[in-house]
Parts: C-alpha cells; sequence; structure tokens
C-alpha cells in the first residue's frame, strides 16, 4: 500500500555515514598511497578554490560548479583504474579531470574562456573532453552523462576489451530514471536535501529491479572508496555488468558559485569539515603513522600550491579565441 502525503519533508537530515561494520573493514593505505591520495586530493582542494578567486573576480563567467569536499571520492576510485578505463561525469568536473592527469594549466584556462583551454576557451567549465586522458566530459544535463557512460561500456564489450567506464551521478540525477553504474551522493541536488527529494535515501538500491548490486560507501575515507572501487572494478571486468556505487560525500560550498546555501545550517558544514574533512583524514594518518612531519607536507602544500598558481597565471594571461573560432568546431546535424 503507498501513502501519500502533502506534509513537508522533515528537516534534511544530516549528513549519512556509511554504515560501521563497512568502516571496520577498511584496509590501510602504505606510504606511497597516504602521499599519493593526500597530494592527488589537495591539488583538486587547491585547484578549486582558487577557481572561485577567479569566478569572484569576474575572470570566470557562466556556472562554476566546485567539487570541494569530495575530493577523496574521484582520487580514490582512480586509484583503482588503470589506463584505457573511461571516466564521465556531469557538470561537477574540475576535480575528475585533474584526477584522470590533464593539465590543471588547460582546465583553467578553459574556465577563463581562453585559447589554451580544452575546448579552445569556447566549452567552459561544464563542456572538457580528453580522449587522450580517458575523460569523456563535462555534461550539463543532470544524468546525460548517464546513457553516455552506458555506451562507452557497451563499446568495451563489443571490441572484448576488459576496460570498464566510470560514470559518476549525483543524488539529484539519481532521480532521472537512466541507467546507473555508479551512484555519488553529497546530500543535495542544488538547494534540495536527499531526503526531501527521495522516498528512500539508500540510493545504491536502485538497481535491484534490473538485477544491478550495489554498495554504500563512505565517500570522506578514500581507502573506503579505493577498496569498494577495487571490488567494483573486478566485478565488471570479469563481464558480470554494472554495479552501483554510493558514495556519501559531502559538498562544501554552494550548488555553483552563484549559490549561498542558505538551505542548510553553517553547523552541518562545519561539522563534516572538522570531523570528516577527506584531506585532514590522511594528513592526520601521514603524520601519527610517522610517514610524515609537518615540515615535509608544507613542501608537499607548496608543490601543489605552484602547480595551481602557474595554472592560474597562464589562464589569465592566454589570449581569448579569435572571432573567427566561433564558426569552427560547430557541428550541424
Ligand atoms: C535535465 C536537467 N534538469 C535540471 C537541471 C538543473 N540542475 C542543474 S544541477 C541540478 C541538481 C543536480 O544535483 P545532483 O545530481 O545531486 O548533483 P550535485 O550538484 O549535487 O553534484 C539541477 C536540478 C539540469 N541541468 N538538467
Ligand atoms: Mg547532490
Amino acid at each position: 500500500m503507498a501513502v501519500a502525503s502533502n506534509k513537508p519533508a522533515a528537516q534534511p537530515a544530516a549528513p549519512r555515514r556509511a554504515s560501521a561494520e563497512h568502516v571496520a573493514e577498511v584496509p590501510e593505505f602504505n606510504q606511497e598511497q597516504e602521499f599519493r591520495a593526500y597530494r592527488d586530493m589537495l591539488l583538486i582542494r587547491r585547484f578549486e578554490e582558487k577557481a572561485g578567486q577567479l569566478y569572484g573576480m569576474g575572470l570566470i563567467g557562466g556556472f562554476c560548479h566546485l567539487y570541494i569536499g569530495q575530493e577523496a571520492v574521484v582520487i580514490g576510485m582512480q586509484l583503482a583504474i588503470k589506463p584505457g578505463d573511461e571516466v564521465i561525469t556531469g557538470y561537477r568536473d574540475h576535480g575528475h579531470m585533474l584526477a584522470c592527469g590533464m593539465d590543471p594549466k588547460g582546465v583553467m584556462a578553459e574556465l577563463t574562456g581562453r585559447r589554451g583551454g580544452y575546448s579552445k576557451g569556447k566549452g567552459g567549465s561544464m563542456h572538457m573532453f580528453s580522449v587522450e586522458k580517458g575523460f569523456f566530459g563535462g555534461h550539463g544535463i543532470v544524468g546525460a552523462q548517464v546513457p553516455i557512460g552506458t555506451g562507452l561500456a557497451f563499446a568495451n564489450r563489443y571490441r572484448g576489451n576488459d576496460n570498464v567506464s566510470l560514470t559518476y551521478l549525483g543524488d539529484g540525477a539519481a532521480n532521472q530514471g537512466q541507467v546507473y553504474e555508479s551512484f555519488e551522493n553529497n546530500q543535495y541536488g542544488m538547494g534540495t536535501s536527499v531526503a526531501r527529494a527521495s522516498a528512500t535515501t539508500n540510493l545504491s538500491q536502485r538497481g535491484r529491479s534490473f538485477d544491478i548490486p550495489g554498495e554504500q560507501v563512505d565517500g570522506m575515507d578514500i581507502r573506503a572508496v579505493k577498496a569498494a572501487g577495487d571490488k567494483a572494478v573486478k566485478w565488471c571486468r570479469e563481464g558480470n555488468g554494472p554495479i552501483i556505487l554510493e558514495m556519501l560525500t559531502y559538498r562544501y560550498r554552494g550548488h555553483s558559485m552563484s549559490d549561498p546555501a542558505k538551505y542548510r545550517p553553517k553547523e552541518e558544514v562545519d561539522k563534516v569539515r572538522t570531523e570528516h574533512d577527506p584531506i585532514e583524514q590522511v594528513r592526520s594518518r601521514l603524520l601519527k603513522r610517522g610517514f610524515a612531519t609537518e615540515d615535509s607536507l608544507k613542501k608537499i602544500d607548496a608543490q601543489v600550491r605552484a602547480v595551481v598558481n602557474e595554472a592560474a597565471e597562464f589562464a589569465t594571461n592566454d589570449s581569448e579565441p579569435d572571432a573567427s573560432e566561433l564558426w569552427t568546431d560547430v557541428y550541424a546535424g
């Protein structure tokens, strides 16, 4: 029996955590993995902060959706895949591009609409691709990446290779009724919390009617992401079909740069930041396990900042595309 109610949903639920049993199973990273996790996640964090600054200075036009807070998801999954595998996502895509190894200069220059950008400055934040690095966009239409990601997976099957396609989509996109390979739940679709938008908030089970298995993962703990990614990727490589990973993560900033995020209490964000920040978790393990000192971490921070500053420098000094470029790379159907 279904019961409908027009009562407003309860207050947005506090960010859900992965189950305790699952967290307990998380395998440790070795020293090299911890360092890589730290450096790669920090690059995304600093890049996004810089993009936010450039947006504030009026140097980035259009939409700009930041990935701050969610870094462990892409970096953890990247550690589980190999060259030849494909990655596709929605519009919150800068982190995915950096994780795939795309050049921060080319990504930043695309944000500022310059020639040296990945789409020659004509696409912007949501329209960047690199077949070489296995990145297939960057899609502004919510859920549009899901059928394309499914197509990439089928292409691998038809070609008889064992490559996998990682298709990232949000909790909001989960209600689109598309075919799902991977779920990423940062608790909000624009200003709507997942508890207000979905009758069931366990999105990992959305594939059940298609016999697609799924699992919830602590998306703030990069070790949990990698472990779940390893298992899921193995499942797919063995030809068992798709699998859903619901990454329980959290978006620190508003939906886009123009969203002040007034629909949630500041304390909610502060709590995640202080207790579950994905980068802080790695940082404190590096120190606690004696792998790093404050000084050696400062050196990494400085290296990352230098890469981001160089990207910003390039993105603000490179020239804009020539007006004649308006007529190139345009395809008529
Ligand atoms: C088909 C379509 N409907 C609506 C929108 C407007 N829109 C842009 S982002 C968004 C929210 C999606 O949220 P979610 O999937 O949770 O991703 P997140 O922004 O949290 O990463 C909406 C409704 C759109 N771009 N495309
Ligand atoms: Mg969301």
